[in-house]
């Protein structure tokens, strides 16, 4: 597809992410619009997340976190403010059915008052949200099923799905700049928010993934934890061998769409696995693994819980958790020989 990038210093010629999805809408005679619709509304409620983020110093000056500010509203947590502008921008929407949230107990049903449409969204509204204290970088996590249950609202049923099944994922990083990254299936796409006109351009068409790298991204603090067979890998790529660019260098933000990101960009490996104390590990595979996991394998890369590939994982509870392991082709295979005894 003619995806006419952004080409700096020729500002006619901008790829927003409406154009985008548009064009790629047209491409399918049968589409409906109300997937765009969908997007639309979602880059708009995370524009105004991203704003809050980048005010997100300033609590301490305007009010903190459960007080009042100084015109004596209350100031939500910022990653209860993302939630409610997530679900508050798409419930009434007409293309949702069921919403699921990280931060919400059950599934979020759409109110009576709204049209239910035939999509079912997961979202982790900002994930890595201990790291805000600290301006480092977070991001928000989607997930999107077409729906599958047949009564007059969307169900459980809905968001419960394999994530083979999933028809867009993405995040938005709210880094040095904000980037919202995606996939519908067919490629990855980056559009870096423009803050001067409030739109989303595309920035990094078609990101594919390196087939090996240099990079691994895990926490350490972990490694007592952790099985023999994981620990030998860590072993693995922290000892000498020039020829395949060992010892790689380590990289931990702790916040996972960071870590994605980078990995994405760069190559490696990132993994959070089982341990003794979590033996499915602390990411979601709903909310966290199965978009990561869609994203890095449409950009070429790899992405199981060490044994089977995420997408393949049927799930059984909306929260459930997963050990997640992906990044660079080659790399997540020789991490998966030392997790199965193989080396
Ligand atoms: P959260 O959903 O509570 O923010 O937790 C998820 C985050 C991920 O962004 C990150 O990969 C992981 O927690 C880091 O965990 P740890 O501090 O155990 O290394
Ligand atoms: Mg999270």
């Amino acid at each position: 597809m003619n995806t006419r990038p952004y080409i700096p210093g020729d500002e006619t010629r901008i790829m927003t992410i409406q154009r985008y999805i548009a064009q790629e809408e047209r491409m399918h005679p049968g589409a409906t619009g109300e997937f765009s619709t969908l997007l639309r509304n979602l880059a708009l409620a995370v524009k105004v997340v991203s704003r809050e983020v980048r005010r997100a110093g300033l609590v301490d000056i305007l009010g903190k976190a459960s007080t009042s500010n100084v015109s004596g509203d209350e100031v939500k947590k910022l990653d209860v403010f993302a939630n409610d502008m997530i679900i508050n921008a798409l419930e009434s929407g007409g293309q949702l059915c069921v919403m699921a949230s990280e931060e919400n107990e059950t599934v979020i049903p759409i109110p009576e008052e709204f049209p239910c449409g035939g999509y079912a969204m997961l979202f982790d509204p900002l994930d890595g949200s201990s790291n805000i204290d600290a301006n480092v970088t977070i991001g928000t996590v989607f997930s999107i099923f077409k729906r599958v249950s047949k009564g007059v609202r969307g169900t459980v049923e809905d968001v419960v799905q394999p994530g083979y099944r999933q028809v867009a994922a993405g995040y938005i990083m709210y880094g040095s700049s904000t980037i919202m990254v995606f996939t519908t299936g067919k490629g990855v796409q980056g559009f870096t928010l423009d803050p001067t006109i409030g739109a989303f351009l595309l920035s990094h068409p078609d990101l594919t993934i390196p087939k090996r790298g240099n990079i691994y991204s895990v926490n350490e603090g972990n490694r007592q934890m952790w099985d023999e067979g994981f620990r030998r890998y860590i072993d693995y790529v922290q000892s000498d061998d020039p020829a395949t660019g060992r010892p790689y260098k380590g990289r931990y933000v702790g916040s996972m769409i960071a870590d994605v990101h980078r990995t994405i960009l760069y190559g490696g490996v990132f993994a959070y696995p089982g341990d003794t104390k979590n033996p499915e590990g602390k990411l979601r595979l709903l909310y966290e693994a199965n978009p990561v996991a869609f994203l890095v394998e449409q950009a070429g890369g790899r992405a199981t819980d060490g044994h089977r590939r995420i997408l393949d994982i049927e799930p059984t509870d909306v929260h459930q958790r997963t050990p997640l392991l992906l990044g660079s082709t080659d790399d997540v295979l020789i991490a998966e020989e030392f997790i199965n005894g193989k080396r």
